[in-house]
């Protein structure tokens, strides 16, 4: 069974469609949408709602970790233009979805930290199958998907507690293939070499596959990881890669 996986997507529309081309079953793990562009400014929500110039600056403040003088530098943007945060980044958010939605191959999928989950039953087709803290099984194939992302000073739009996420781990039972936004928390893997940080991996992840050791466990999230594959026991642990940059999906072929 050839498995076509994607993850951040990150508004990138063009090869999306093609992007199932040969699977037997296509699999997206989320980050759909396009907030900030680390490597263009120019492109993105708060790019067109702000500029660029001002997206720069936004971006900048981020990397420093200076988060409260992100949130008021956004904050007088917004009542400069005299527009409401929520309804403008709303209304936004919508169009990417909807063009994302269109071009996006019949399959499973999963939330990824910078998604919206509560808008995606207005654009996800009936052939769009969401799944998150679930386990389904596909040719006597068990498949397992946990979305989303944990907390962090970004304050991205889907981050859940650690315990919420747990209880979606521990819903999954024995699984063959195990999909995640987030990765299993490794540092190397969890290493983006890129932004020179540690992103966010989940121990509790990484606990269920010491336990239930699959085959296989995919996951997006990390953009530039150090290293986009490791092995836990028995279990072989590989980035998917960042589709906005490489316009590819990952081919999983499992016998
Ligand atoms: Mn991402």
């Amino acid at each position: 069974m050839q498995i076509n996986v994607i993850s951040d997507v990150h508004f990138r529309t063009d090869g999306l469609s093609a992007a199932d081309r040969d699977a037997d079953l296509f699999v997206c793990l989320g980050d759909l949408i396009l907030f900030l562009d680390y490597d263009d400014p120019s492109e993105g929500i708060f790019a067109n709602l702000f500029g660029a110039t001002n997206s720069a600056r936004y971006i900048e403040l981020r990397r420093q970790f200076r988060f409260d003088e992100a949130r008021s530098f956004s904050r007088e943007l917004f009542e400069a233009i005299g527009a409401d945060p929520w309804k403008s980044i709303s209304e936004q958010v919508a169009s990417q979805y909807s063009q994302l939605f269109a071009a996006m191959p019949g399959g499973l999928m999963t939330y990824g930290n910078v998604d919206l989950p509560a808008l995606w039953p207005d654009y996800a087709r009936p052939d769009h199958k969401v799944v998150d803290g679930e386990t389904v099984e596909i040719d006597g194939l068990r498949i397992g998907f946990v979305g989303g992302g944990l907390q962090t000073p970004y304050r991205t739009p889907f981050e859940i507690s650690d315990e919420d996420f747990q209880r979606k781990v521990d819903r999954l039972g024995e699984v063959d293939v195990l999909f995640a936004h987030i990765p299993p928390a490794v540092p190397e893997i969890c290493y983006d070499v890129v932004a020179r940080r540690l992103e966010r991996g989940s121990r509790a992840l990484l606990r269920f596959i010491e336990e239930v050791q699959p085959k296989y466990a995919l996951h997006g999230h990390v953009h530039q990881p150090l290293a986009n594959r490791t092995t836990i026991g028995r279990t072989q642990v590989i980035n998917v890669g960042h589709f906005r940059s490489l316009g590819e999906p990952y081919r999983l072929i499992v016998d």
